[in-house]
This record gives C-alpha cells, structure tokens and sequence, in this order.
C-alpha cells in the first residue's frame, strides 16, 4: 500500500501536543505518511510556570532537513512555528522550488498564553514569502489582523473584511479560527475561497485543554489535501477533527492541556454547521 506523503516545516515542542508533535499524530490519523523539517526546539520550565524557551537551530541544517523530505517526493507540506525571517524566506524558497500546489501555511505568530509576536520582522516574512504560495492559509483571529495589517477581528462581519484583505495578498483560499475570542455563540471558523464564505460551526467546548488545536486543524487539511479532497471538504473534516480533539483535551499537567489528536478517530465525528454567509 502506498501512502501520500506529508512533510512539516516546524518547530518541536516538547510538551508533545503543538508543533511537530501535533502534526506527526494528525498525519498518522489520517493515513499519511509524515516527515518533518524542524526550524526550533520548545522547551518549558516547570520551575518557572511553563514558561516557553524557544532555541532555534542553524538554517542550514533547516534547509537539509527540507532537501531530505522533498527527494522522496512529497504529496503536501505545511509550516508551522518559523523563528526568524531568515527561516521563513528558507522555507519559502524550498516550496517554490519545489512547485507543490498542496501547501498549508499555519503562520503561527505567539504560543497559547505568550503574548509577545515572535519576531515583528517575520509579519512581512510571511507575506512576503509564504502567503502567495499558500493553497490556504489558517490564521487565527490575532495572526490574520497581522498579517492583513488590520485590527484584530472580533466578529464574523470583521472576520469577512480580514479574509477578502488577506485572499487578496496571495494564497487561493483563507480560513480563520475564530477560537475563544470571537463575540459568538458557536465555534466558529470562516472558510473563503475567492468567491464565498463559508462558516463552519460546532458546539463550543467549555475547556482550557485545547493546547494545539490550532497546528492540529492544519496538519488535518494537509493530510486530506494529500489524500486528494478539494480544499473546502478538507477544511470541514480538519474542523471535525479538531472539534473532536479539543472536546477530549485533557490535562498533562497543572500548567498545560493537550487536545487528543486520536479523538475523532476513537470516539467518531462531531455535528459541524456548514453556512455561507
Ligand atoms: O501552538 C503553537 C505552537 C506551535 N509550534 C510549537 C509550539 C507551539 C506552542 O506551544 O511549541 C513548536
């Protein structure tokens, strides 16, 4: 049996339910084969409330990472956590030259509960390098106002005018995760592709045990997008799959919820709304 094939650009983290981590186990659950191209390694401090460590490592032992995966013939690639413009201009690079159409940007800007954007410069990396090779992009409601340059949408209405502002710097489709700070009574995510919007709802989970959901929603549509979905089925099964996941987070620790990437697969999918509005 043949598998397709899913690389990841990102960051390890070490706590096993974001980064490399998330998208490995989501690969795995959607019958891919995974590969991964690591950029930086998080570490916590559990003497000093979890606090993030983030070590970057050298990029050229990024860009032999990526040579690696994309000889053996790659069916879709996603980034995650890129540290510095010089790692997002590599990784930009690399899927240029590598002319996959299948290409998921998570442009991940802070973790959960750190409130600083990595690196300011790496705003206009992203738009710069990755967001005109993106099939879709899968920002939340923070990261999409960064990268259109934008207030931080708080509504669905705001969510709309942030899309159509972001489709319009280059990738073929945008979806926004509403999350928790989105003013509405479901969970909710925006999918346009150009033309329509989609909203995609589910009931909200009352938990602070989601910790990865967002890197785990992208590594689902990568997979399905390499398992040969169109992008809008593959956005509603990565919300099924995640809605699922962050319904069975649970606690690792005093600091820190995972969600349980397996959730779907074990326990079946969730009701998911499918609005254009
Ligand atoms: O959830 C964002 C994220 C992405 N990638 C890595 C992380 C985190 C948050 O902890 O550690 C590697």
């Amino acid at each position: 049996m043949k598998l397709k094939k899913t690389l990841t650009i990102a960051g390890s983290d070490t706590s096993g339910g974001a980064g490399i981590q998330a998208d490995l186990k989501t690969f795995q659950e959607h019958g891919t084969y995974g590969m991964t191209a690591l950029t930086v390694v998080v570490t916590m401090d559990p003497d000093n409330n979890w606090s993030h460590n983030v070590y970057s490592l050298p990029v050229d032992i990024l860009k032999a990472q990526i040579k690696t995966a994309l000889s053996t013939g790659i069916d879709a690639i996603k980034t995650g956590m890129l540290s510095t413009e010089e790692v997002i201009q590599t990784a930009g690079e690399a899927i240029a030259e590598s002319g996959l159409d299948h290409v998921v940007i998570d442009p991940v800007m802070v973790c959960k509960g750190e409130d600083e954007v990595l690196n300011p410069g790496t705003v206009d990396a992203m738009v710069t390098y990755l967001l005109p090779k993106a099939e879709i992009i899968t920002p939340n409601l923070f990261e999409a106002g960064q990268l259109a340059g934008m207030k931080t949408p708080s509504t669905i209405e705001q969510m709309k005018t942030v899309a159509e502002k972001l489709h319009s710097l280059g990738p073929r489709n945008v979806v926004i995760k509403g999350g928790k700070q989105l003013q509405h009574d479901k969970a909710a995510d925006l999918f346009y592709d150009g033309k329509t919007f989609t909203l995609l709802e589910a009931e909200k989970t009352d938990t602070h045990y989601n910790h990865g959901a967002g890197c785990t929603f992208a590594a689902s549509i990568t997979a399905n997008l390499a398992n040969g979905m169109d992008v809008k089925e593959a956005v509603v099964e990565a919300k099924e799959f995640v809605t699922a996941a962050i319904a069975h987070g649970w606690r690792l620790n005093e600091y820190v919820g995972p969600v349980m990437h397996g959730a779907k697969t074990k326990f079946g999918a969730p009701e998911i709304t499918i609005t254009e509005v």
